[in-house]
């Protein structure tokens, strides 16, 4: 069996008969994965925490420099892996050889550094690995996103992130080159901040990363959607399976490749749960193309926090979550000590040969090889429409005024002179140069950038609104780099150029679902000199042009210290391309 020899090989000997269902080697989603603290002790503390008397409502977050002087430092290595999470062995790309990749922990106001090491190989590739919701306040170039930040890190070479949590909260990190995070370089982050006072918890389950989940290599799928189809409407990758953590079982007489090893029934993630206790869950949408409904047979969930961002809180049966989309959710346990209930994550918005994913949550006396026979308590939604902006109220209020600068983006989709089917911005087709780095060049004070990189240059503008417009069929989870827009209008149709939801507080988040045929309107502080992406997170939409690069505050870009391994990743990755050993496939990103 290669699933067992692949285990074997490195793992086995330190390993509980519960771990070896770990196919995709991680620790996340077993009973034996350790519960997470409050915080992390060894800060200096002060009122009793690392960050002082600083909380949820009366600290803004974007203006507060917290710094504890407390560094965490972590050394990743990304490169091919033979895994079977699901049962179906694939190669994967990994994060120091597990999917999903390992946890991240820091304290609010502490600083993280990794060292990102490539040795992805056959064939050779780029990485790169964005931060997902980091402000890179005075880092800006340590986004991770190639040809707006840096260039890809170059086979066999390493580059050290460096970077603040300015917020606190849940989130995950990915890579951002192409597609390759949908072939395993995901993993979780946890920021330990304050919490709310009426809403604390007792027990912290952690990170729960929800994802649609392939068969086929992501290079396969993207080669596929940007091959030339005259005449045919394009076309929409298929998911084979959907994870919880990492895992969940796949029915190999179903699989596509019947020579592909392939075993039933490769495990399940496993919760626990104490009666009485509030418990928090960090869900996460780690996937390529799906939106994720998540529920708990049984239980009724508190959201406090979407995004970076702590909500006043508010219960619901259903989390609905957009790609890159994190939701913190408070559940209570039930009384019964012997009780077992399904978990369920179901894709919608996307297609799925197996869209259901569970997990089995178990109390305390229930035997934990037992199956749940629970039911779920609401009636099934497809709809992946983000909670109402009603609903989603921050505990820090921030009213944004009149913004300096208003644009205009619209969104649609078409064949290029070659039959590629390719999403258009503003009539325009995004296409990096990776090579080329836009804030590297804004850096050197040339402002003149090829129509293809979609640079939108806001000058002076100290804030800016867009009003994006949806002119598809499809909805799309929106993401800004660098920031959380304020969310002023989110619907169907068109904008009617003046509802703005509480303007005197309105949501603030990094990613936010337009509905199709809808709109959003949104608006940022300029407070962030960089080239920042705004892109649809589903990989695929990304990968075939959705994308543009807002570049703010060029003027103070020219002044930027940025450091000399920035620009030489620049000449290692420009050394590899110019032996051609490696094609750009896509728009870069
Ligand atoms: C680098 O990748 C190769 C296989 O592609 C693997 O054998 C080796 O262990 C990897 N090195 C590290 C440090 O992960
Ligand atoms: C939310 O649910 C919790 C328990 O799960 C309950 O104590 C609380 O009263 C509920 N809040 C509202 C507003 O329904
Ligand atoms: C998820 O799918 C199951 C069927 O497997 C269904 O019973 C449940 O209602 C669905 N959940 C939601 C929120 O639609
Ligand atoms: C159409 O788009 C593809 C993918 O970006 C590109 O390779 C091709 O050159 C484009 N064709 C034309 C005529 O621009
Ligand atoms: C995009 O192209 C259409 C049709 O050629 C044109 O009507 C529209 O004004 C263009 N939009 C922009 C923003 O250039
Ligand atoms: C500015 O950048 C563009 C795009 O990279 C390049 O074509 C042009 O030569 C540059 N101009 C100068 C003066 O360096
Ligand atoms: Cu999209």
């Amino acid at each position: 069996m290669g699933l067992i020899s692949v285990v074997l090989n490195t793992l086995a000997l330190t390993f509980s008969l519960d771990q070896i269902l770990t196919n995709g080697a991680s620790t996340l989603g077993l009973l034996t994965s350790p519960l997470l603290p409050k915080f992390l002790i060894n800060n200096p503390l002060q009122d009793g925490f690392p960050w002082g008397n600083h909380d949820c409502t009366n600290t803004n977050p974007y203006k507060q420099e917290l710094d504890t002087g407390v560094t965490r430092t972590y050394d990743f290595t990304i490169s091919r892996r033979v895994l079977s999470p699901d049962g179906y062995e694939k190669s994967l790309i990994s994060v120091n050889g597990q999917f999903p990749g390992p946890l991240i922990q820091a304290n609010w106001g502490d600083t993280i550094v990794v060292k990102v090491t490539n040795n992805i190989s056959t064939p050779l590739e780029g990485t790169s690995i964005h931060w997902h919701g980091f402000l890179q306040h005075s880092t800006q170039w340590m986004d991770g996103t190639p040809g707006f930040t840096q260039c890809p890190i170059a086979p066999g070479k390493s580059f050290t992130y460096k970077f603040k949590a300015e917020l606190y909260g849940t989130t995950w990190y990915h890579a951002h080159y192409s597609s390759q995070y949908t072939d395993g370089v995901i993993g979780p982050i946890v920021i330990y901040g304050p919490n709310q006072k009426n809403y604390d918890y007792d027990l912290d389950v952690g990170p729960i990363l929800l994802s649609d989940y392939y068969h086929n290599s992501y290079e396969s799928t993207v080669e596929t959607l940007l091959a030339p189809r005259p005449k045919l409407p394009p076309l929409k990758p298929v998911s084979d399976n959907n994870l919880i953590n990492g895992k969940m079982n796949f029915d190999c007489s179903t699989a596509a490749d019947k020579r592909v090893k392939c075993s039933n029934n490769a495990g399940l993630s496993k919760f626990r749960f104490q009666t009485g206790k509030r418990h928090r869950l960090r869900l996460i949408n780690a996937g390529a193309d799906a939106s994720q409904k998540f529920s708990m047979d049984g239980h009724q969930m508190t959201v406090i926090e979407n995004d970076f961002v702590a909500v006043q809180p508010y219960n619901t049966s259903v989390v609905t979550l957009g790609v890159g989309q994190r939701t913190d959710v408070i559940v209570t346990g039930l009384s019964d000590p012997k009780g077992t209930y399904w978990i369920r994550s179901n894709v919608t918005c996307a297609e799925a040969k197996q869209p259901y994913a569970l997990a089995a949550l178990y109390y305390p006396d229930a035997s934990s090889t037992a199956l749940p026979t629970s039911f779920p308590l609401h009636t099934p939604s497809i709809s992946c429409d983000n909670d109402a902006l009603e609903k989603t109220i921050p505990t820090y209020p921030i009213g944004p005024r009149n913004p300096d600068q208003t644009y205009v983006l619209d969104l649609t989709a078409g064949q290029n002179a070659s039959g590629v089917w390719l999403w258009t911005m503003n009539n325009l087709t995004f296409r990096a140069d990776l090579s080329q780095p836009v804030l590297l060049q804004a850096n050197k004070g040339n402002l003149t950038f090829p129509p293809a990189w979609n640079v939108i240059n806001t000058g002076s503008a100290k804030s800016y609104r867009f009003i994006f417009n949806n002119n598809s069929p499809l909805p799309h989870p929106m993401h800004f780099h660098g920031h959380n827009m304020h969310i002023l209008a989110v619907g169907r149709g068109k904008w009617d150029g003046k509802t703005i939801v509480r303007p005197e507080n309105p949501q603030r988040r990094d990613v936010q679902m337009v509905p199709e045929f809808g709109y959003m309107v949104w608006q940022a502080s300029a407070d962030n000199p960089g080239a920042w992406a705004f892109h649809c997170h589903i990989a695929w939409h990304a990968a075939t042009a959705l994308t543009v690069d807002i570049l703010e505050q060029p003027a103070k870009i020219k002044g930027l210290q940025i450091p000399s391994s920035v620009e030489q990743t620049c000449a290692e990755w420009r050394a590899v391309v110019a032996t051609s050993q490696i094609e750009q496939i896509d728009s870069g990103v």
